[in-house]
């Protein structure tokens, strides 16, 4: 297991020597955030980073993401030179030392959460989601928390429309068709790549979703069994998906988990809840159980905490906060610590 952390590059303002100075922390989780997606990232970009990363003492052996183009989730023709350049960033990964790459095949959207300020009663902040909210969004004219800035009003609705008809299996066979065209790139740079759960894991605003329960994996794993297609196991995303059994599955794949993403939720009824600190204790993602899971089953991948709270008075980008995700990243080792001395 290696711990990593998320950074946003040289616009983050958590310093690389903080992010060093948390314990057990091996290298920073990053990509080049200023190119368009579908176009090749400058190597020099990339080069960049690693640099910046690796005179603080830290790594950069994971980039989360490389953005999938919409044309490749809607299987257009344009497709095939949007995965060329895929391609291509994979091979300049490969070349910069970067094993892992982290992304995601969510039409249209990313994560998604109805609230970014949750208050706790302790004074501290977290995202959350509330289906009462989610209903009231107007579908004609979204606004999306942590979303507003990300497309036009017209880009939105053109690929809202352009997504009209989508069924789960054509956006299946695109996931595949994209897969088994950039398999040769990973393995010619023998990078791994590791799919991000869709978050949450269910259809929103009538678009399919393909990547939040055991069995969606195992046909992904079936359609493509190259070992470089794997998994980023992100407890936040599958946890939010009460049908799912986190440690079954973290037992079930450990061999395909590249990296995970360990984070807590608590629900607060059938459909709601909001993140909260690492700990077990603290909601429904058993994560000790998860911990010893992928342990137990020759787990060799990074791992990150994920969605930290705003505490201790710091005003950070929602989820991304240095307090909390450092708390949550000793947390992490320390249970990996324990795990991994009682199997010995
Ligand atoms: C949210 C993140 C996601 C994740 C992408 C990976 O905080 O977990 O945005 O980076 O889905 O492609």
């Amino acid at each position: 297991m290696k711990l990593t952390f998320r950074w946003y590059g040289e616009k983050d303002c958590i310093p690389l020597s903080y992010i060093k100075q948390i314990q057990g922390m091996t290298g920073v989780v990053t990509a080049v955030y200023d190119t368009p997606v579908g176009e090749v990232w400058d190597i020099e970009k990339l080069l960049r980073l690693k640099k910046l990363a690796n005179e603080a003492g830290l790594e950069m052996e994971v980039i989360e993401s490389v953005p999938v183009h919409e044309d490749i989730k809607l299987g257009r023709p344009t497709r095939d030179k949007y995965i060329e350049a895929y391609k291509q960033n994979i091979l300049n990964c490969g070349a910069v030392g970067v094993k892992c790459i982290c992304y995601n095949f969510m039409p249209v959207f990313d994560w998604f959460r109805t609230n970014l300020y949750y208050k706790h009663e302790d004074g501290s902040t977290s995202l959350s989601y509330a289906e009462a909210d989610f209903l009231k969004l107007d579908k004609t004219n979204l606004r999306l928390p942590g979303w507003d800035e990300s497309y036009s009003k017209e880009e939105l609705s053109g690929l809202l429309k352009a997504y009209e008809g989508m069924t789960h299996e054509k956006l299946f066979d695109n996931l595949v068709y994209f897969l088994r065209a950039i398999m040769p790139a990973c393995d010619e740079a023998d990078v791994n790549m590791a799919i991000h759960p869709d978050d949450p894991p269910w259809d929103i605003f009538d678009l399919p979703r393909i990547v939040g329960r055991e069995s969606d994996y195992d046909r992904l794993f079936a359609a493509v069994p190259n070992k470089h297609n794997g998994i980023t196991f992100c407890t936040g995303s599958l946890g939010a998906g009460r049908f799912n059994d986190l440690p079954k599955m973290a037992a079930k794949y450990a061999s395909r988990i590249y990296f995970a993403h360990l984070r807590q939720l608590k629900f607060t009824n059938d459909t709601d809840f909001y993140e909260n600190g690492h700990q077990t204790a603290e909601g429904n993602v058993d994560v000790y159980a998860i911990v010893k899971a992928l342990v137990q089953n020759g787990f060799d991948g990074y791992l990150r905490p994920d969605h930290g709270r705003n505490i201790w008075g710091e005003d950070a980008k929602p989820g991304y906060g240095l307090f909390d995700r450092a708390l949550g990243g000793a947390y992490l080792v320390g249970l990996f610590e324990a795990v991994e001395k009682d199997l010995k």
